[in-house]
């Protein structure tokens, strides 16, 4: 008989996760961790089933159909399986509602959520944190309109009645800065603003509504005059002529997502607070949809080491299972203890915008919040595509064979640091923060959560310690300090997670579970500082 290799079962991703278990049990309520226990265990189902389906049949692309029979302008959009899933799946299961329930632990419940349903939704979470963030930053708004027409169908419990939102922000000028968007707002003979423009990088086209920035007609130029304003895209069943959709974005990775190009002509627009600071409108639905990302980046990490180390279990090589190879056992258990952070940090950004919101939260926590925001998005987006390339080679060739269903991984891991800002853009933000009191937040913060003793307590003292220097050129040389922002960030998150990590771990051991020691002993092992050598004329020489 010739030989099979036996393929990588994946184990039911909510009963076999211990990193989720340890988190719930520690935080929340007992009540509360029973009450949602059903709909987790039900999306683990869902995910089950997703990957078989996914392993079953060929991939497939959304398709976009411009034009009818007859000449008629049509933009039809025909889904993947898992997004006409989407609707339903996300009312039964409640996992955007459930973020804006009153209670601190919303977005915790949510974000847990999230994490099971993101990879079986095949990428449909990304309209879901756009309509979040909608929901958030029309809530902040205050527009009282606004909220009682959208938000019941933003946060519908009804497949029937939910609503998706865009963020129609990006343009082909300005990409990253959105202060050069060309998109105009002009209001008709009746008084109704209406867009016109293009925009570039559209991932939710099949929403019902959006939230855009538009320059008021005969506004001034810059990001301080752009304005956020809400539009509706369907009449009825019918998409609105104002707008058009280009094309279909061809992309490396999500490809079942439906990325849009489209054209305003004369969208009818409302305006979601007055006419100018869009960009500081928009931030609640930056904020909110780059925790998402976080989220779903340890989704996949979570993903490609359950199979990783499935396979390990299976495959003999050298006389013994991989998992018994110690140099194999020892770099599956690297990847454990990076994605452990990664997890610890994701899911306090998700737990603290909870307290935040529903004013339980101390009084520097709203700033850690800001600071760690950015950062988590950025290091678990870069970590996301590191881990699922090791995954691959973790199964050999195979780990390169498309319908092995791995590729897949790695490709759509591409998009995390991409989404939402890329890593400079957010290392970049995350200097705003440390302006408005991040740092001294953070070490508040990260002494809470370590115990204030301990070796891993007093090594991540001493790398904070290391930062100051080039914090302090804030005041003169702001070169230098951009210069060394990436490293800086990624520095004060592994700081951050390390501390994460502490805290699990004892309320881990005195439960029986040394996992989460054993995560942090190794995360220690690997450093904390990343703080880089930012010498401008170096980089000058080189580059010119
Ligand atoms: C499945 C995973 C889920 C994820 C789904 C994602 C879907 C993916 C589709 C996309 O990728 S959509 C497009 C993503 N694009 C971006 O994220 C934009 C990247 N650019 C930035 O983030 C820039 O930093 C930004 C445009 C926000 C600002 O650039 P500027 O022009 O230099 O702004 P400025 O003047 O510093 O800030 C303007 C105001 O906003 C300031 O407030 P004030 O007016 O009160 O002074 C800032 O403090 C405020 N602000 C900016 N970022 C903020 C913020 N406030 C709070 N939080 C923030 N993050």
């Amino acid at each position: 008989m010739a030989f099979l290799q036996d393929a990588p079962r994946l184990a039911h991703p909510y009963r076999s996760d211990r990193l989720l278990s340890g988190l719930l049990d520690r935080t929340l309520p007992a009540e509360r961790r029973a009450a949602l226990d059903a709909d987790l265990d039900a999306l683990g189902d869902y995910a089950l089933m997703a990957w078989r389906r996914a392993n079953d049949s060929a991939p497939r692309k959304p398709v976009l159909t411009q034009w009818g029979p007859w000449g008629e302008r049509i933009d039809r959009i025909e889904l993947t399986p898992a997004w006409v899933d989407g609707p339903r799946i996300t009312t039964q299961y409640h996992v955007l509602s459930s973020g804006h329930a009153d209670s601190e632990h919303a977005r915790l419940e949510e974000f847990t959520r999230v994490y099971l349903y993101h990879l079986a939704s095949e990428f449909y979470t990304c309209p879901l944190a756009m309509t979040d963030g909608a929901a958030t930053a029309l809530k902040a708004s205050g527009n009282r309109e606004l909220i009682a027409r959208a938000l019941p169908h933003f946060l519908s419990r009804d497949a029937a009645t939910l609503w998706l939102s865009g963020q129609w922000m990006t343009e082909n000028i300005g990409g990253s800065d959105v202060s050069r968007s060309e998109t105009v707002a002009r209001r008709d003979a009746d008084g109704q603003w209406r867009l016109y423009g293009r925009k570039w990088f559209s991932s939710a086209v099949v929403g019902e509504a959006a939230l855009a920035l538009a320059r008021p007609e005969g506004a001034a130029a810059g990001n301080d005059a752009l304005a956020l304003f809400y539009v509706e895209t369907m009449d009825g069943g019918k998409r609105k002529p104002g707008l058009v959709i280009d094309r279909l974005k061809d992309k490396l990775g999500t490809r079942e997502l439906p990325t849009a190009e489209i054209h305003l002509d004369g969208l009818p627009a409302w305006p979601v607070g007055g006419l100018a600071h869009g960009v500081r409108q928009i931030a609640p639905v930056l904020n909110v949809t780059r925790t998402w990302n976080a989220i779903c980046a340890v989704a996949s990490m979570a993903r490609a080491l359950a199979l990783a180390r499935d396979y390990a279990l299976r495959r003999h090589a050298f006389g013994r299972p991989l998992i018994e190879q110690p140099l194999h056992a020892h770099t599956l258990a690297d990847m454990h203890a990076e994605a452990a952070g990664a997890f610890a940090l994701a899911f306090e950004v998700a737990g603290l915008l909870g307290r935040v919101e529903h004013g339980t939260a101390a009084a520097h926590e709203a700033a850690t919040l800001r600071l760690l925001t950015p950062l988590a998005k950025l290091w678990t987006g870069k970590l996301a595509v590191a881990i699922c390339s090791e995954a691959l080679e973790c199964f050999g060739g195979a780990g390169y064979i498309e319908d092995t269903g791995l590729p897949q991984l790695l490709r759509d891991a591409q998009v995390y640091p991409i989404w939402e800002g890329t890593t400079n853009v957010l290392s970049l933000d995350s200097l705003r923060a440390l302006a408005d009191g991040g740092m001294a937040a953070l070490r508040t913060s990260v002494q809470a959560w370590s115990g204030g003793t301990g070796t891993a307590h007093a090594a991540i003292q001493a790398t904070l310690e290391r930062t100051q220097p080039l914090l302090e050129q804030a005041g003169g040389a702001r070169d230098v300090l951009e210069a060394g922002a990436r490293g800086l960030a990624f520095t004060l998150a592994r700081c951050a997670a390390a501390a994460l990590l502490a805290r699990q771990a004892e309320w881990s051991d005195a439960h029986g579970d040394p996992g989460a020691a054993a995560a942090l002993q190794r995360f220690m092992a690997h450093g904390l500082d990343r703080l880089a050598w930012s010498d401008g004329d170096n980089a000058a020489r080189l580059l010119h």
